[in-house]
């Protein structure tokens, strides 16, 4: 029986803080999904394809990570791909009244178990939208991203 997790999440763009989950979850799993949830009511700042192609470039190197887009219900997804657990990190206490019950919903609608993962200290002030942001007043984030993503990010900020 193959072991399979879902890392969930928008990615716009992913940081460091997300990577270092998916990387932990590579390794207690045999395969993770990350899940690009395509939320319509909120325009990214990167397309779904453009994040889905930097997480499979940062990705690579764990060797069983897969990404995708979904457009729906996460237990949804977690049923079509036959995942039984959802991996997330939390950041502090502001991030656990949501993600239980987020867990808690989930998991009323389908079983599906979520699992959380105490996010490495130097990343738990680390947020894309804050990425984000200081990057467009020339912050420097070079720490907070990997390299590929602060290159896509300065690209996109001087050309908008
Ligand atoms: N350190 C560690 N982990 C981090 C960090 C960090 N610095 N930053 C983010 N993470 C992890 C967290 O686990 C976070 O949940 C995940 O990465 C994704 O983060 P974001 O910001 O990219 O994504 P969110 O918070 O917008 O994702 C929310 C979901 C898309 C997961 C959620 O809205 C969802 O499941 N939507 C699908 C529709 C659905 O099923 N809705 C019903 C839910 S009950």
């Amino acid at each position: 029986q193959v072991r399979r997790a879902v890392c969930p999440g928008s990615f716009d763009p992913i940081t460091n803080g997300h990577l270092d989950i998916i990387s932990r979850a590579s390794r207690l799993y045999d395969e993770v999904y990350v899940a690009v949830m395509i939320n319509k009511s909120k325009k990214g700042l990167f397309e779904v394809d453009e994040r889905i192609e930097l997480i499979r470039q940062v990705t690579a190197e764990y060797g069983n990570v897969k990404v995708e887009a979904f457009h729906g219900l996460l237990v949804d997804y977690c049923k079509q791909r036959d995942i039984p657990a959802i991996v997330k990190g939390l950041r502090a206490v502001s991030d656990f009244d949501y993600e239980l019950q987020m867990a808690q919903m989930n998991n009323g609608l389908s079983g599906v178990e979520t699992l959380f993962v105490p996010t490495n200290p130097t990343y738990s002030f680390l947020s894309s939208s804050l990425v984000k942001e200081v990057a467009t007043w020339g912050g420097d984030i070079a720490h907070l991203v990997p390299p590929l993503v602060l290159e896509a990010l300065n690209e996109r900020l001087r050309k908008d």
